[in-house]
């Protein structure tokens, strides 16, 4: 497809290389940021709230880069104000947080009590957000499990499904009558997979068959809060999830056998149960040398199948794999930081192997592709005609630089969105019904095991005086914002 490209209105359509410019989005298409609590907040043992499993994970020595803790982040516990005004200063639809299990039932369990002033902070930062005509989208579970949760099992048992489906209850109950968008889990692949298989996440755990487990649990979490949500939300809030897709490119002679393995277990692992309400089969085969998958219950598949009103996808790269010859050294794990003995991928990680890819990579080391970003939209469009989409995440960290005046130019990811945005508007253009895209993150935050030290922001945060300081990159995303017109 040849670049077209006309110099009187700027309008570029059709770069070979989805550096697009002057395409026009749907007036009712939703720009919005995106943040999560333990990412920001901090405020960590302030009024009421108790420690969550990346409160002890990040402070496990050794844990997290450089020692970095989320005890303060970005302070937005304490800025939420001025984080508004600075989110209404760049015209932005909507606000994508997540509410901290811990500051709401502190324990996990509604019988210890609820946390008033956990309460009163999420209701307060709702009403700022709709004082200034920005829609608030909440995420009930952005990893922060209570950890007595934990203590008591974790996401591998049964009672810490129940304990959601409580909080969610309350949550709703408290903001469901103003809330435009909920949204159950975030990227329940991280917190089963990464948390209890691979351990490079909160909270640490290298047991296979738990990961497993916690897969199930979440699932099944995931449809008992819809039921809770909306038993007491009194508004019209929308439903979702939010689901971090693996988009697969393959290698060698067993490259559709490497890619229907790691599909199985990343994707369909959540995507069956919740939108058709089924386990593959392949899955379950795959897997079966780890579990024999017991902790599925009779009518528990019908519980997760709940519909939703908008499926939430995160995309930030492709992944490329290859079958393993179970001898040769590993090429690379699978992008995310290793721990020792651990695996993210049960059944399959004597089989595949990730292949670094070719890149531009960001500072994540991860390519960037946003060709896989359209391939994706396409895929799910067509698996699931009826659902409608959001990008709920798309962004990148690079390595910023502040000029002599204070300023932040951030070329690259200003290049890095304009390209998924092109990719955004081309699915679009193709029928794929796609609501929205929101930009991670507003604010430079805690990223997990990589601290501080990866910034994702379009604002930019100095964690030694935490004052803000808007990037390029938010200067651009205002533009588009405000006009729906993407700016070269
Ligand atoms: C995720 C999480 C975010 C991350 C972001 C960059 O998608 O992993 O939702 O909390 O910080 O994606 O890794």
């Amino acid at each position: 497809m040849s670049s077209v490209t006309s110099e009187h209105s700027g309008i570029v359509q059709g770069s070979p290389d989805f550096r697009d410019a002057g395409l026009v989005f749907p007036s009712d298409f939703t720009f919005g940021s995106a943040t999560a609590s333990y990412q920001v907040e901090g405020a960590a043992a302030e009024d009421g709230r108790l420690p969550s499993i990346w409160d002890t994970f990040s402070h496990t020595p050794g844990r997290v880069w450089n020692g970095d803790t989320g005890d303060v982040a970005c302070d937005h516990y304490h800025r939420w104000e001025s984080d508004l005004d600075l989110m209404q200063s760049l015209g932005l639809h909507a606000y994508r947080f997540s509410i901290a299990w811990p500051r709401i039932v502190p324990t996990g369990r509604l019988s210890d009590g609820v946390n008033q002033a956990g309460i009163d902070f999420y209701s307060r930062l709702v009403d700022g957000l709709l004082e200034r005509g920005i829609r608030p989208v909440a995420t009930l579970y952005h990893w922060d499990l209570p950890q007595t949760l934990e203590d008591a099992g974790g996401w591998p048992v049964r009672t810490t499904v129940d304990a959601f489906a409580d909080y969610a209850g309350v949550v709703g109950a408290a903001l469901g009558d103003r809330i435009h968008t909920w949204t159950t889990l975030n990227e329940p692949w991280c917190s089963a997979y990464l948390g209890y298989g691979q351990g490079g996440h909160a909270p640490g755990r290298h047991e296979p068959a738990a990961a497993l487990a916690a897969v199930h649990h979440l699932n099944l979490a995931h449809g008992k809060a819809l039921q809770a949500l909306r038993a007491t939300s009194t508004g019209s809030p929308e439903y979702s999830v939010t689901l971090n897709f693996h988009v697969l490119r393959g290698e060698g002679d067993g490259a559709a056998e490497a890619m229907r393995r790691i599909d199985a277990l990343a994707n369909r692992a959540f995507t069956s149960p919740m939108l058709r309400g089924v386990y593959d089969e392949d899955l379950l085969a795959d897997t079966s040398s780890v579990t024999d998958w017991s902790f599925v219950h009779d009518g528990d598949l019908a519980t997760i199948n709940q519909p939703i009103d908008v499926l939430g996808v995160n995309y930030y790269s492709t992944a490329t794999v290859r079958l393993w010859d179970g001898v040769s050294p590993k090429q690379m794990n699978d992008g995310h930081k290793a721990a020792a003995g651990g695996t993210a991928w049960p059944g399959s990680d004597r089989v595949v192997e990730f292949v670094q890819q070719p890149g531009p990579y960001t500072d994540m080391g991860w390519n960037i592709a946003p060709e896989g970003l359209l391939d994706l939209l396409r895929s799910l469009s067509a698996q699931f005609p009826h659902q409608p989409l959001m990008i709920t995440e798309n962004g990148a960290a690079f390595a910023d630089e502040v000029a002599p005046d204070g300023s932040v130019r951030d070329p690259l990811r200003v290049d890095y969105l304009r390209r998924h945005l092109t990719a955004a508007h081309r699915a679009i253009e193709e029928g794929v019904d796609l609501r929205g895209y929101f930009v991670w993150s507003l604010l430079d935050n805690f990223e997990w095991g990589y601290g501080y030290a990866k910034r994702f922001g379009i604002v930019r945060v100095d964690f030694d005086t935490l004052e803000r300081m808007p990037k390029a990159s938010a200067h651009w995303f205002r533009r588009l914002a405000q006009t729906g017109v993407l700016p070269a």
